[in-house]
């Protein structure tokens, strides 16, 4: 979550950058939307009125911490909460407070590739939670489930992934994250993922198409990265964003349009990139699921789900797997 520093990690950026704009239609993948100020962006995003999804997911946890911790405890009486990508850990801190009360025995392990971040997040919930046990790991989030597979083999592990984070794989690229997670989980251990359902195709587009044009400015953001990390001339004002919905297979995706006919100079590559007028950029997908997919997804990876807990709209769905 925070500026890209080492080379290599520089070169992968540089090298996902060259083959997304090489690409036909051409592309840039939003895993990198998170530097410091696009993280900054996205806290903004989740404050808007129209993007419900961080708002479904905390009145599931405020409202259902009691059910969600009867089902944990259901498989065993003590666990790793492992939390993949925790950003500022507020949904998360919900149902930390509720175990604590409880006398959980459990210790909080969030995985991050910001150490950084992981830093921050530590502090802050060390300071909130003085009982609790943290132990933070740095790194990618399979290496890390690899190693804690064999130094802790005998603590059950509750997987945590939030935020609807899953939205952004394709199809066939999710069943790979969670055939991977799977593998690098023991039998029984869970999974516990947010998921956003097919809805009224209007309040799915307005999330990603706010008024305000915070989403518009997440994804030009992007474009600024580029120019400052890999020395580019994106001219900001010469592109911008469109979202859509298309509810025959349920996903929202957003695309930065090039206004005019236009080449951009990327330093870091040697290159120039012709843009027509009106061509796109694809951005980013954010898929939305049903309950028949979520299960196909769930039997496909090597999980079966135990239960399903949903916000009072039924917008969103926090659902739990377990490893088979
Ligand atoms: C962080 C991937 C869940 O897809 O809803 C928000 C990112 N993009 N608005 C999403 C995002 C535009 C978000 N996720």
């Amino acid at each position: 979550m925070t500026t890209t520093s080492t080379k290599t990690e520089l070169q992968s950026f540089a090298e996902d950058v060259r083959s997304g704009l090489e690409s036909s239609p051409k592309s840039l993948s939003s895993k990198y939307f998170y530097d410091d100020e696009g993280s900054r962006i996205f806290q903004e995003i989740m404050k808007l009125p129209e993007y419900y999804l961080t708002r479904c997911e905390s009145e599931i946890f405020q409202r259902q911490a009691a059910e969600i911790y009867d089902a944990f405890k259901h498989e065993n009486a003590s666990f790793d909460l492992i939390e993949l990508g925790p950003g500022d850990g507020s949904k998360t801190a919900l149902l930390i407070d509720h175990f604590l009360k409880q006398s959980a025995d459990f210790t909080y392990v969030p995985i991050d590739i910001s150490a950084e971040a992981l830093r921050l997040l530590s502090e802050h919930f060390q300071a909130k939670f003085p009982d609790l046990i943290i132990k933070e790991k740095n790194g990618d989030y399979f290496r890390v489930l690899e190693t804690l597979k064999e130094t802790s083999a005998e603590r059950t592990k509750i997987v945590f992934f939030l935020g609807s984070n899953i939205g952004n794989f394709r199809r066939d690229e999710s069943i790979e994250f969670f055939q991977r997670l799977s593998s690098a989980m023991s039998k029984d251990d869970l999974l516990f993922i947010g998921v956003d359902l097919q809805k009224d195709p209007r309040v799915i587009l307005r999330a990603y198409d706010d008024p305000s044009g915070v989403t518009s400015e997440f994804n030009l953001n992007l474009l600024k990265r580029i120019n400052r990390e890999l020395d580019a001339n994106f001219a900001i004002e010469n592109f911008m964003h469109y979202a859509s919905y298309h509810p025959t297979d349920g996903a929202a995706r957003s695309y930065l349009i090039s206004r005019e006919r236009q080449t951009v100079k990327i330093g870091a590559l040697g290159q120039s990139f012709d843009f027509a007028q009106w061509e796109p950029i694809y951005m980013e997908i954010s898929q939305k699921y049903t309950l028949g997919m979520l299960e196909e997804l769930a039997e496909k990876s090597g999980f079966r789900i135990v239960k399903n807990f949903f916000d009072s709209k039924k917008y969103y769905t926090n659902s739990l797997w377990k490893a088979v």
